[in-house]
């Protein structure tokens, strides 16, 4: 009851994340573009329309004069975001440094870079202090627009500290937590050297949210054995106080793909796609005019299979080239009949490592197509670009298998997206065993290039009824389990373990 009530009302939600939805690009000394940014919280929060949202995060730029950060709080103010300021070096050492050098990698099990394994080297403590000193930004800035009732929802890895600044801030707060990524197992905390403070902080929030049953189970042992807490069927307990800690699966807007499909322009990608398969030339300038030059070469009936991932480590972007590699020198027949269209945006390019997968997928694509391309075809086309919704939905729905092979990830979405668009097709989920999709796809160990080889083949050579029966199964799940349930879920929860605390402490 209390949970429709909730809904009703349509309650202030301040969503608090390191980036906004939007980034924003100068135009002059008070003139702002803002562009859409791209990533898997910011997809899956833009779907949340019950609650009275306001958005509160970086526009990843550095504005250091006030006119410039004036216009910007107003450009932004329509779209009912709000910005914290950070300066560059802040930038660099809390974001570059802390959050993307160190925790993000740690937390896929890639773990510490090698200079910062001691946890005395400056530049980690340095890292640290500015993420710490970041957290308080965001905290200052939610203060400011905070109004008694609101549900303050911190997301992600980038603000472990913030739970804890905020309740220091004002104890009635209410304030959840949700990671987008995995929380490793407590021995992959335990190499951390701000482990117990990091921790402490996040346990300083009502209610923390991980994507499946096995992250939360994570984050509940590491404060058993790291920090000596109590865990409890319901969450972590210290002298008293409980933190709740639950999984709550992430989705998308299903209803928005699916509404997409019907729309002309998107109708128009599908058409003059299908066209290109079947060798007849097109005007699909819109979608990428390179993307669309290097598929004027394929020939009839093509089979096309689809990665859609930002350009990170996890993603497994060379591993999947690879194993694509392996399938094509095990099936000469399948040579000029399948193609792999990789689309990969590009992130985090001022990260060292970023840079050199970047080059390294380039190579990769580079040798295979030397190898199997010919003079008309070629087996590969990569782009380091992103496509706008309308384009990526229509490669979606001509799409015959989509392959998300992530070595580690939070969910994935993508796999939701390919399926949600996919309801005349019903074509086949290739899908890194682990994920929530798990009946109706192929599961696959990334890592195996050659499983992941002999999967292609089956993928391509299944009959429908099989594709059919499997399709349903995703289909079912990515529409019931929507981005606005997962939402409402959360907040919902937060409310209630609220209510429950206060009760106990009436006892
Ligand atoms: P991401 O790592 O960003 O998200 P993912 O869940 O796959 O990963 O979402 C990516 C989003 O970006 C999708 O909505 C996709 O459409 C979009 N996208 C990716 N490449 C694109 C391109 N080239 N062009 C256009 N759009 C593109 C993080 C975690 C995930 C977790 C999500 C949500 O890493 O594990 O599922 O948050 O919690």
């Amino acid at each position: 009851c209390e949970r429709q009530d909730s809904r009703a009302s349509r309650e202030r939600l301040l969503v608090v994340a390191n980036r906004l939805p939007v980034s924003a690009v100068r135009r002059g000394v008070d003139s702002w573009h803002l562009e859409i940014s791209v990533g898997g919280l910011v997809s899956a929060l833009l779907g949340v329309k019950e609650f009275e949202t306001r958005w509160i995060g970086w526009a990843g730029v550095n504005v250091p004069d006030e006119i410039g950060q004036r216009a910007l709080i107003k450009a932004l103010a329509e779209k009912r975001c709000i910005p914290v300021f950070l300066d560059e070096e802040i930038v660099h050492q809390y974001y570059n440094g802390y959050c993307n050098n160190i925790l993000w990698p740690l937390f896929h099990y890639l773990g510490l870079p090698q200079e910062d394994r001691l946890a005395t080297t400056r530049s980690f403590q340095s890292q640290f202090d500015a993420y710490k000193k970041a957290n308080q930004m965001f905290a200052e800035v939610v203060k400011e627009h905070y109004v008694e009732g609101d549900v303050v929802w911190c997301h992600d890895y980038h603000l472990m500290f913030l739970p804890k600044c905020l309740k220091e801030r004002n104890r009635k707060m209410k304030v959840g937590w949700f990671l987008h990524t995995p929380f490793p197992s407590s021995e992959i905390h335990r190499t951390l050297p701000s482990r117990l403070e990091l921790l402490r902080s996040v346990l300083a929030a009502d209610l923390v949210g991980f994507h499946t049953y096995d992250y939360a189970r994570h984050f509940v042992s590491a404060c058993t054995r790291i920090l000596g807490l109590e865990g409890t069927p319901e969450g972590v307990e210290d002298q008293g106080r409980l933190t709740r800690v639950a999984a709550f699966p992430i989705g998308i807007d299903s209803d928005r793909f699916i509404r997409a499909l019907e729309l002309p322009q998107v109708q128009d990608h599908m058409k003059e796609l299908k066209e290109r398969f079947a060798g007849r030339k097109g005007i699909l300038m819109q979608i990428c005019e390179q993307f669309i030059e290097l598929l004027m070469v394929n020939v009839n009936n093509c089979k096309v299979m689809l990665g859609v991932d930002r350009l990170d480590m996890i993603k497994g972007i060379p591993q999947k080239i690879l194993a694509f590699e392996k399938f094509l020198e095990e099936n000469p027949n399948w040579r000029d009949k399948v193609v792999l269209l990789q689309i990969a945006v590009p992130t985090r390019t001022d990260v060292p490592e970023y840079q050199k997968l970047t080059s390294q997928v380039h190579e990769i694509v580079g040798r295979i197509n030397g190898r199997f391309g010919t003079l008309t075809a070629v087996p590969i086309h990569h782009l380091d670009r992103s496509l706008d919704f309308h384009a990526l939905c229509a490669l979606y729905a001509v799409t015959d298998v989509a392959l998300v092979t992530s070595l580690r990830d939070g969910m994935n979405l993508v796999s939701y997206e390919f399926v949600a668009c996919q309801a005349s097709k019903k074509g086949v989920l290739i899908l890194r065993a682990a994920q929530s999709l798990g009946a109706g796809a192929i599961l696959v160990n990334p890592w195996n290039v050659t499983e992941v080889a002999s999967s292609i083949g089956y993928a391509l050579n299944m009959p429908a009824d099989e594709r059919e029966k499997r399709h349903h199964h995703n289909f079912v799940h990515v529409t019931t389990h929507t981005s606005q349930e997962w939402a409402a879920t959360f907040v919902s929860e937060l409310n209630d373990t609220i209510v429950e605390a206060q009760l106990r402490t009436r006892q």
